[in-house]
């Protein structure tokens, strides 16, 4: 790109983060930021991005599965497109960077080029996906599924806690359902998918750098247990005479933790709710989720395997009843290598010596898989803090990251579909 000057990194980093504090009261209430799919407030923040890409020079419309997807056309109309880009919704009391910094990095990016005058042989989208968290309907990942023609209709009957079906609330968000198959892209019209996003852990910060390169993502599993016991006077029945489901879940609870730890896992119990949940009655029935992880499919499904054996042999020696439903499962997926290079050259390119991370958290790159190439850039965040409203970044690694992702995008070479 001749002529064109790379923005200083504190111009550019200012805007993006002034952008997340905008975003970021975009929220429920209550600590940090929860902004669940479907909702008012993801409503509002496609209204206040909706302007910014506008200002960027793109078009943008929302898509059946309420994702909002903005395009910075290229030199001739109509060209295939290489995408950038990340979720709007976040976990309850989150933070303003998970998912947020992957599109308004590209979408400050664009607005440079925008700007300067300048268009690709290619085009530029930035998806900015509905649900990435899965905080609303347990299962994860369907905006950039359904981009990935991966979305199984199925869940479209998923119910929320107040029995709102994802169906319901897609069609009062304004969405066609129906319409969500043919939203799906061919492969021929999207060269590649590059996300950013903040690292949630704490390598870069350790080894000094602002930015990295994402070669692996960890695969997992989310698991919704029921135990059902029987509910009790708290005054009369003898502790020997208990079925409670609480106590039970509370060792079941642990085996997650014992069995992940000894395996190398991740396992978290991230929700409970008790029932009837008062204080003079011995719990009658208990819910919770597990989210189980791991680098490699067959020892996190081993395990898994052994992790619910080991509930149902607690739920039978206490006398209650386990009912395990695998809501969710994802597999281990690697990025591409030609794209893991471009991003690499990138970064070095940006000054900084490009190092290669695993991520443990899912992302919607490892949708997008099952349809075009991927990358993902690391972002350094403080003490890798994340899910929390403490999680924070640098106006500078701001600045840098998209910086590098201009020179990404610059410099991208899409290899044919078949290298892919
Ligand atoms: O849970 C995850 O890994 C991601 O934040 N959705
Ligand atoms: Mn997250
Ligand atoms: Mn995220």
């Amino acid at each position: 790109m001749t002529g064109f000057a790379l923005p200083e990194i504190q111009a550019i980093g200012a805007e993006i983060m002034a952008r997340a504090e905008t975003l970021g009261a975009i929220s429920e209430g209550g600590p940090g930021v929860t902004r669940l799919t479907c909702t008012p407030e993801h409503r509002r923040a496609f209204e206040v991005i909706h302007g910014w890409m506008a200002e960027a020079g793109m078009t943008s419309h929302v898509d059946a599965v309420g994702n909002l997807v903005g395009r910075y056309d290229g030199a001739e109309p109509g060209a295939p497109a290489l995408m950038s880009g990340s979720h709007q919704d976040t976990v309850r009391q989150g933070g303003k960077y998970d998912g947020m910094l992957g599109f308004l990095v590209p979408l400050s990016g664009v607005a440079a080029l925008h700007k300067a005058g300048i268009r690709f042989p290619f085009a530029i989208e930035i998806p900015i996906f509905s649900d990435e968290e899965g905080v609303r309907y347990g299962t994860s990942l369907f905006g950039s599924k359904a981009l990935a023609g991966t979305f199984d209709l199925a869940e479209l009957e998923r119910v929320d806690a107040n029995g709102i079906t994802l169906r319901q609330a897609l069609v009062d968000f304004g969405c066609d359902p129906d319409a969500i198959p043919a939203i799906a892209r061919r492969p021929e019209d999207v060269l590649a998918f590059l996300e950013v996003h903040i690292e949630q852990g704490p390598v870069l910060e350790a080894e000094g750098l602002p930015i990295g390169v994402v070669d692996a993502f960890a695969g997992g599993d989310r698991i919704r247990v029921t135990v059902t016991g029987d509910a009790g006077h708290a005054g009369t029945v003898p502790m020997g005479r208990r079925k409670d489901a609480l106590t039970a879940a509370s060792e079941m609870v642990l085996a997650v933790e014992e069995m992940a730890a000894a395996d190398g896992l991740v396992g978290t119990v991230g929700w409970l709710e008790v029932k009837p949940g008062a204080i003079n009655v011995i719990p009658g029935s208990v819910a919770f989720t597990i989210d189980l992880r791991g680098p490699d499919d067959g020892e996190r499904r081993r395990v898994r395997g052994l992790l619910l054996e080991r509930l149902s042999e607690i739920a039978a020696r206490r006398g209650v009843s386990a009912e395990m439903e695998n809501i969710y499962e994802i597999l281990a997926q690697r990025c591409t290598p030609w794209m893991v290079r471009q991003a690499e050259a990138a970064v070095r390119a940006e000054g900084v010596e490009p190092l290669t991370l695993y991520s443990g958290a899912g992302h919607d790159a490892m949708a997008m898989a099952d349809l075009t190439a991927i990358a993902m850039l690391f972002v350094r965040c403080l003490r890798g803090v994340s899910h929390n409203p403490a999680e924070s970044i640098t106006t500078e690694d701001a600045g840098t990251a998209a910086r590098t992702w201009l020179r990404f995008v610059q410099d991208f070479r899409p290899e044919p579909i078949s290298d892919r």
